[in-house]
């Protein structure tokens, strides 16, 4: 269950972050627009935000989700062992806020102020580093397991340090290379876990051993933007225009919120990376 979350309204000079596309430069206003209404939509599945003022020393800066890996506290199960001894009965682990160093050079700057708000948050705050990179966009959360995709701006040492931290708080984790991968910047650009054992993953990365065991919910067809959806509490937020996997979740039992991102997408982003939910 999430409660909170934290969000950054893009700046003026938005249009001036990273892009891998060619479909035009996004169109302020509109961007500003979808960005309130995908605030409305957190609000609606009950989380307080905390709306972080918009930064233009950072044109990639709305994409928050990308600094920190975020995760829960642990209550211990049956005979688990308490994984950290200071705390009370019945906890195995805090929670902890991962800090990381985004892989692309000028998002580097993007973490310091997250830290500042999510130290208000946790008392237990790690960090990845140096030569490590990690960008949160290549971290999914699958219950008790982590994805942590190596890609353009996830390397090995970054992913194998963060493999560590998670197992010190009681999580596995596996890794998949997505270098290969050339329509996706983040791992998560491609998978998204719906709860209930449940991945949306694109055909292409649908083979991968490391989605064994889990029941896929494909995307093809010209639909894979859609992927990187998000499960919010009770419902699904999903990028609108995507009608074939939007039904698909639907008849899965799942209530759907459908958001434009068309703004996002020409910068590469999609619903995950604009909030880091808590
Ligand atoms: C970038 O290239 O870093 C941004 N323009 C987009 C980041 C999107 N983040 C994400 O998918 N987690």
């Amino acid at each position: 269950m999430f409660t909170k979350a934290i969000v950054r309204p893009p700046g003026a000079n938005y249009g001036e972050g990273l892009t891998r596309f060619d479909i035009g430069a996004p169109d302020y206003p509109r961007a500003l627009n979808q960005h309130e209404l995908y605030c409305a939509a957190l609000e609606r599945c009950g989380l307080t935000l905390t709306r972080l003022e918009m930064d233009e020393r950072f044109p990639d800066s709305t994409f928050v989700e990308d600094t920190a890996v975020l995760i829960q506290a642990r209550t211990e199960r049956g005979n688990a062992p308490k994984l950290n001894p200071a705390l009370p009965d019945g906890w195995a682990t805090a929670a902890c806020a991962i800090l990381t160093r985004p892989g692309a050079a000028s998002r580097a700057g993007e973490v310091e102020s997250i830290a500042k708000e999510l130290s208000g948050f946790y008392s237990e705050l790690r960090s990845i580093q140096e030569p490590g990179t990690v960008d949160g966009g290549d971290v999914c959360e699958a219950d008790n397991q982590f994805f942590i995709g190596i890609s353009e701006r996830t390397n090995e040492t970054g992913a194998r340090q963060l493999e560590k931290l998670l197992a010190s708080y009681g999580y596995s984790s596996s890794l998949v290379d997505i270098r290969s991968e050339k329509d996706i910047l983040h791992l998560k650009s491609g998978l998204a876990y719906l709860g209930d054992n449940r991945l949306a993953v694109i055909e292409s990365l649908a083979k991968r051993e490391e989605f064994d065991g889990y029941e896929l919910v494909r995307l093809n067809g010209g639909e894979e933007y859609a992927a990187n959806c998000v499960r919010v509490n009770n419902r699904i937020l999903v990028a609108a225009g995507y009608s074939h996997f939007e039904k698909t979740l639907r008849r899965l039992g799942y209530e759907t919120i459908a958001l434009d991102m068309s703004e996002f997408r020409k910068m590469d982003g999609g619903l995950s990376c604009l909030s880091l939910r808590f």
